[in-house]
């Protein structure tokens, strides 16, 4: 991985207002400092997490001190917890820049994982990242605006934005994987895949892909060894690394959401023929999208549904934002809904294979 964080120049151009952010409380110290330690201890709580992490993004900057401390806690799931609704808070949060930055060098790779979304939060304006598969591109959009990144990658399915401003590009139509510099030179390729769907630039380096066509994930290292596969009844669409190192692996008409360990031990399964992405949530529940059911789901360990809202078209990967919000994507649109369920922003893409949200609009 390149050593630098330069900004990217995208990013730091995207601090327009996008939509409605909860003004933040703006109380120094006192009664928001106060109500901010106390919902910094409820992140611990599995049933209140979500909610608090929630809660703590409306408080805006008086969050800070408390954040400041858990992000040098000894405990890993400590700084995760801090790291989760650093992604999520607006206002002046600059000084959470170094912090961050340490902890995408973490030996802990659940730390290093969630320092890569709260290091792209910090420029990235409330922007979100997708692939146009229709289009065969990788767009930015802010707001109503859609800004080209790459394009004429035939079948782009899906992209990992590196933290020195890389895009690493799973380019399902050409059977191969392309990591991108910020000039948009290529710099590195693996090929001989069969409609890859999906990628993860891991911390130690390696590479994590959804080898759809050949039913396998595999990790890969910079020399393109293989270094890790699960072949067991998988098309896999979506695959995470997740903090305790196992693999979350959402498959198509094979065994649905599996979650297995390094030896291969499928742990926790969620059977469905259809599901297109499985997030794991700070709270240890999992956020699933049903791409034939044209919903999203949250569901617990023990398989109970939380929450299931009902999306209008044919979804394919969606995201559970620190303050609530729900950003989906898939088959002719990117839609926002807030906390409520209430639409807030929608805007038409050819056809959405993967997106990501990157911080929240600053004002
Ligand atoms: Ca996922």
């Amino acid at each position: 991985m390149v050593g630098h964080f330069a900004l990217v120049a995208t990013f730091a151009a995207a601090l327009a207002a996008q939509e409605k952010v909860p003004t933040p409380v703006t109380t120094p110290g006192g009664p928001a400092r106060e109500r901010a330690a106390a919902l910094l201890q409820e992140l611990a709580v599995p049933e209140r997490c979500l909610d608090a992490a929630r809660e703590l993004c409306a408080l805006g900057p008086a969050v800070l001190p408390g954040l400041h401390k858990m992000l040098v806690d000894p405990r890993p799931e400590v700084v995760q917890r801090a790291l989760f609704v650093a992604s999520g808070l607006s206002g002046d949060v600059e000084s959470l820049r170094m912090p961050i930055r340490r902890c995408l060098e973490h030996k802990d790779p659940g730390i290093a994982l969630a320092a890569r979304a709260a290091w792209q939060a910090l420029d990235g304006g409330g922007s979100t990242l997708v692939t146009d598969y229709q289009a065969g591109k990788v767009v930015r959009l802010i707001g109503d605006e859609v800004r080209d990144l790459l394009s004429d990658i035939p079948m782009a399915m899906s992209v990992d934005p590196l933290t020195d401003g890389s895009l690493l590009v799973a380019a399902y139509g050409q059977g191969r994987i392309v990591e991108f510099d910020t000039k948009g030179q290529e710099v590195w390729e693996f090929q001989g895949l069969q409609h890859p769907s999906d990628i993860v630039r891991l911390p130690n380096g390696n590479t994590l892909v959804a080898d759809s066509g050949n039913l396998r994930v595999i990790e890969i290292n910079r020399e393109k060894d293989e270094v890790w596969s699960y072949a067991t009844d998988v098309r896999p669409i979506d695959v995470d690394r997740l903090g305790n190192g196992n693999t979350l692996i959402a498959s198509y008409e094979a065994s649905g959401v599996i979650e297995v360990d390094p030896a291969g031990k499928v742990v926790w399964q969620w059977r469905a023929d259809n599901v297109r992405d499985a997030d794991r949530l700070l709270d240890g529940t999992t956020l699933l999208t049903d791409t034939s059911g044209r919903c999203v789901l949250r569901v617990d360990a023990q398989h109970r549904t939380l929450r299931r809202w009902p999306i209008d078209f044919a979804c394919n990967d969606a995201e559970l934002l620190p303050n609530g919000h729900l950003v989906v994507g898939g088959s002719g649109a990117v839609v926002e809904f807030d906390h409520a369920g209430q639409e807030v922003w929608r805007t038409k893409v050819g056809y959405v294979g993967h997106l990501a949200r990157h911080g929240v609009a600053r004002r």
